[in-house]
C-alpha cells in the first residue's frame, strides 16, 4: 500500500490495517479535536538495516505476511504493507473507534504485535483482514530485545516515506473526481439516497456515518471506497458487498460517484405537498365508534420495511388483520392520542393515516412532506390551554430539512418550519440540518425536535399551528433517537456521534444535563426501570460497545445520582439498536442488530432488574436474518421480536417471535412477514411505555 493511502486511510473513513506482526485498527472521519501524536521522524533510506531486527522478523516469519522494507524476501500480502505503519499508528490513535490502549507509536506497535486481534480492519491488500490470522505466539515467542529491536526498526524502516504526517489531507479538486455515464450517475444518485444518505447526510456532510464530500473521498480513491463499502466497518457501516447487496463492479461505480459532488435534490414547497395530498374518507364519513370487536387497542402496526406496508396484526389472535400500502421502506408509526389513528411515515417522506377502528383498517388519508423522513408525531396536549387530543400531526423531514405540521384529522399541511441554520459547537451555517426524533409533552401544546446536524433541541408550541413558539435549546451534535422519562417530564436523546444523552426538563423547558456515555448510544426511545442500587434509571444500548449504559432519573428521591451514568451493563457484542421493558416485568430485553457477527446480530439477551450486572441470558432468536426492536403487548405480558429477514428469500423473508415475558420462552411465531422491523402497539405508543 502507497504512502498516500495509508495517510487518507488514517485521516478519513477510518480503515487502516495493520495485521501480522501488528494489528488492525480502524480510523474514525470526525474530525480529531486533540492533536495527533507524530510518529518519529523518517530517516529516510539512508539507516541500516539492524541485524537484530533483521533476524527478529526472520524468527517471527513476518515476512511470509508483510511487505517490510529492508528486510529480505519481506513480501507477502496476506497482511497490510508495513512501509509506513508508523505514520498509519499516530492515524489511528486518533479514532474513536480505535480501541487499544497506546498513546505512542512505540506503543501502539508492542500492542499490536503482543495483542494483535484487539481490533480488526477490513483492508489487508485489497481484501479483507481476518482476526486470528497472526497469532499472538509469534510476538509472544520474541525476547524483550528482540521485540525493541522489531519495534525501533518499523519506526523507520528504510524506504518508508520522507514526510511525516502532520495534517489531514488537503482537499483535491473536484476535476479530479473519476467520470460517471449518465446511467451510471443515475443509478448512483438513487442507490445513494436509498442505502446510505440516511447516514451520511443527503449533501454527504456526515452525521452517524462520516462524511463523504469529495474532499475526503478523492484521497482515498475508489480503491479505499470499494475497500469499505464491500467489507463494512465495526461502527456499523453494513458489508453491503459481503451481504451481497452490491457486485464488485456496482460498488466500484459508487466509490466514483462518491468522488463527485453531491447533486442537491430539489425542495419541497407548500404548493407540491398540497398536490400529493389525498383524503381517501373524510372526517364525517369515518365511524363514530369502533366497527371491529376486535381489541382494537392490542393490535400492533408492525413495519414491513421492504415491503413498504405496514401489517395490522391483532395482539391477542395474533393474525394479521391487514396489510397497508404506506410509504417506501416505511420507519416509524405513532398513534394519535386516543390510539384511533396510526401515523405511518416511509423514508420517501410519505405519510399515511389509518382508522384502526374499521373492520379492516386502511388509509383515510395520506400526502408528502418531504422526500426523505424519519420521523412522526401527533398531538396530546389537553389542559387549560386547549384540548389539542387527535388535532395535530408533525413530520420531521432529513430533506428537505424542515419539519411540517399537519391536520391531524386530515393530514392536510399547515406550516413548514426550515432547520438550516448554524451549529451549536462552532456556530458554522449547515445546509442540511435534519429533523431526528420528535416527542409529544404532556405538560404544554409541544412537541420537542431534535435537530441532528446542528446539535439543537427545539421546543415547538403548536398552539397555534400557523405560528408555532420555538425555544432552541443547545445540546450536542448529531441528536438522534430518545425517549421519556418514567414521568414524562424529562426527555432524553442520544447525541449519537458525540457520545452523550442530552436530557430536557419539559416541565420547566430547559436543558438539565448532557450526560457522557460509550460509543455512538443508540437508545430508541431507551427504557425506565428501577436499578436495585440506584432507584429509577433511563437505559440505552450502544452502536459502537458492548454496554448498556443507564442513567439516574430521580433528582428528587436520588438527587447524588441524577442525570449520571449510573450502570454499565456489559453485552456479549456491540451494535445494539434497541432496548425495552415494561412497568409489571422483571426483565429488561436488548437486541445487537448491527453486530458484524451474524449470530450476535440475531441473538437477544434478557437483563434481571433485580441483578443488573450482567446479562441474565443471552440466545438466538431465529436460524436467519437480524432479530430487532422489542415491544410489549398492552397487558405487559409478552414480548414481540421481529426477525428482519431478506426479501429475496422465500421462508427467510422474516417473522415476528413472541416471548412470554414472565418465562421467557417461545408463544409463537408470526411468519411469513417480508422484513419486519419496528412494531408498535397502540395502548403502549399512545401513552409512551417504554
Ligand atoms: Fe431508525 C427510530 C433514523 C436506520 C428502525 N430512526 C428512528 C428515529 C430516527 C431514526 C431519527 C427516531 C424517530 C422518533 O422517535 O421520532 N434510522 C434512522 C436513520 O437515520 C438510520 C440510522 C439510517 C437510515 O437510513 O434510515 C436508521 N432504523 C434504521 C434501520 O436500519 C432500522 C433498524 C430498520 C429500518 O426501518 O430501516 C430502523 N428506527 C427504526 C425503528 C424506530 C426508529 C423501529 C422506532 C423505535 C421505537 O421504538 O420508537
Amino acid at each position: 500500500m502507497r504512502p498516500w493511502k495509508h495517510i487518507v486511510f488514517g485521516a478519513m473513513l477510518g480503515l487502516v490495517v495493520l495485521v501480522a506482526c501488528a494489528r488492525q485498527a480502524e480510523v474514525s472521519p470526525t474530525t480529531a479535536p486533540t492533536p495527533i501524536p507524530q510518529a518519529a521522524p523518517v530517516a529516510a533510506t539512508t539507516a541500516p538495516p539492524d541485524d537484530r531486527a533483521l533476524a527478529a522478523f526472520q524468527k517471527g516469519g513476518c515476512g511470509a505476511c508483510h511487505v517490510i522494507p529492508g528486510v529480505p524476501n519481506a513480501r507477502g500480502t496476506i497482511g497490510p504493507d508495513l512501509t509506513n505503519v508508523a505514520q498509519v499508528a499516530a492515524q489511528t490513535m486518533q479514532s474513536s473507534t480505535y480501541t487499544g490502549n497506546a498513546t505512542t507509536v512505540e506503543a501502539y506497535l508492542r500492542e499490536a504485535i503482543l495483542e494483535p486481534d484487539v481490533f480488526v480492519a477490513p483492508d489487508c491488500n485489497g481484501s479483507p483482514c481476518q482476526k486470528g490470522v497472526m497469532p499472538p505466539s509469534l510476538g509472544q515467542g520474541l525476547s524483550e530485545e528482540e521485540l525493541a529491536a522489531v519495534i525501533a526498526y518499523l519506526q523507520a524502516p528504510p524506504g518508508a516515506a520522507e514526510a511525516v504526517v502532520t495534517e489531514a489531507p488537503t482537499a483535491a479538486p473536484s476535476e479530479a473526481a473519476p467520470t460517471l455515464s449518465e446511467d451510471e450517475f443515475a443509478w448512483a444518485k438513487l442507490v445513494y439516497f436509498e442505502r446510505c444518505a440516511g447516514c451520511h447526510g443527503t449533501l454527504r456532510k456526515g452525521a452517524t456515518g462520516p462524511a463523504l464530500t469529495p474532499d475526503r473521498t478523492i484521497p482515498l480513491g475508489a480503491v479505499g471506497l470499494s475497500t469499505i463499502i464491500y467489507n463494512g466497518t465495526s461502527r456499523g457501516m453494513p458489508d453491503w458487498g459481503k451481504q451481497g447487496f452490491f457486485t464488485k463492479e456496482q460498488i466500484e461505480v459508487l466509490a466514483r460517484f462518491l468522488q463527485r459532488e453531491p447533486p442537491a435534490p430539489p425542495e419541497l414547497p407548500m404548493e407540491r405537498m398540497k398536490a400529493s395530498w389525498k383524503m381517501y374518507v373524510a372526517p364525517d364519513q369515518r365511524p363514530t365508534a369502533p366497527q371491529t370487536k376486535r381489541n382494537w387497542q392490542n393490535y400492533f402496526v408492525v413495519t414491513l420495511r421492504d415491503a413498504g406496508q405496514v401489517a395490522v396484526i391483532d395482539g391477542d389472535t395474533y393474525e394479521v388483520v391487514s396489510k397497508v400500502d404506506s410509504g417506501y421502506a416505511v420507519h416509524i408509526t405513532r398513534m394519535s392520542a386516543t390510539g384511533r389513528y396510526a401515523y405511518v411515515i416511509g423514508r420517501d417522506g410519505k405519510l399515511a393515516m389509518i382508522d384502526l377502528w374499521t373492520e379492516t383498517p386502511a388509509k383515510v388519508a395520506e400526502v408528502q412532506v418531504c422526500y426523505d423522513a424519519r420521523s412522526v408525531e401527533v398531538s396530546k396536549y389537553n389542559g387549560p390551554e386547549g384540548d389539542f387530543t387527535d388535532k395535530l400531526a408533525v413530520v420531521g423531514c432529513y430533506w428537505p430539512p424542515h419539519f411540517v405540521i399537519l391536520d391531524g384529522q386530515t393530514l392536510e399541511p399547515i406550516h413548514i418550519v426550515s432547520t438550516r441554520g448554524y451549529t451549536v459547537d462552532t456556530m458554522e451555517y449547515h445546509p442540511e440540518p435534519r429533523v431526528a426524533s420528535i416527542v409529544a409533552s404532556d405538560f404544554k401544546p409541544e412537541w420537542i425536535i431534535n435537530v441532528k446536524e446542528i446539535g439543537q433541541i427545539w421546543l415547538v408550541n403548536y398552539a397555534n399551528p400557523q405560528a408555532p413558539q420555538i425555544k432552541m435549546l443547545p445540546a450536542a451534535r448529531f441528536l438522534h433517537d430518545g425517549g421519556w422519562d418514567a414521568t414524562h417530564r424529562y426527555f432524553l436523546v442520544a447525541a449519537n456521534q458525540s457520545n452523550k444523552v442530552a436530557v430536557v426538563d419539559a416541565q420547566e423547558g430547559r436543558m438539565v444535563a448532557l450526560v457522557d456515555t460509550p460509543k455512538i448510544p443508540h437508545p430508541g426511545r431507551g427504557t425506565n426501570w428501577v436499578d436495585p442500587e440506584f432507584g429509577p434509571v433511563w437505559s440505552s444500548g450502544h452502536l459502537g460497545d458492548p454496554a448498556i449504559v443507564s442513567i439516574g432519573t430521580d433528582p428528587e428521591g436520588h438527587p447524588d445520582v441524577a442525570w449520571k451514568a449510573v450502570r454499565v451493563t456489559p453485552l456479549p457484542g456491540a451494535g445494539s439498536l434497541f432496548i425495552k421493558t415494561h412497568p409489571n416485568s422483571k426483565w429488561i430485553w436488548v437486541d445487537m442488530t448491527l453486530n458484524s457477527d451474524p449470530v450476535l446480530a440475531r441473538t437477544i439477551c434478557v437483563i434481571a432488574k433485580e441483578n443488573p450486572a450482567e446479562p441474565h441470558t443471552c440466545w438466538e432468536a431465529s436460524s436467519y436474518g437480524r432479530a430487532v426492536h422489542f415491544e410489549y403487548n398492552a397487558a405487559g405480558t409478552e414480548v414481540w421480536v421481529s426477525i428482519w429477514g431478506d426479501a429475496s428469500k422465500p421462508g427467510e423473508t422474516g417473522e415476528i417471535v413472541v416471548y412470554d415475558d414472565a418465562t421467557l420462552t417461545e408463544k409463537a411465531r408470526i411468519p411469513n412477514l417480508v422484513t419486519p422491523t419496528g412494531k408498535f402497539n397502540v395502548y403502549n405508543t399512545v401513552r409512551d411505555i417504554y
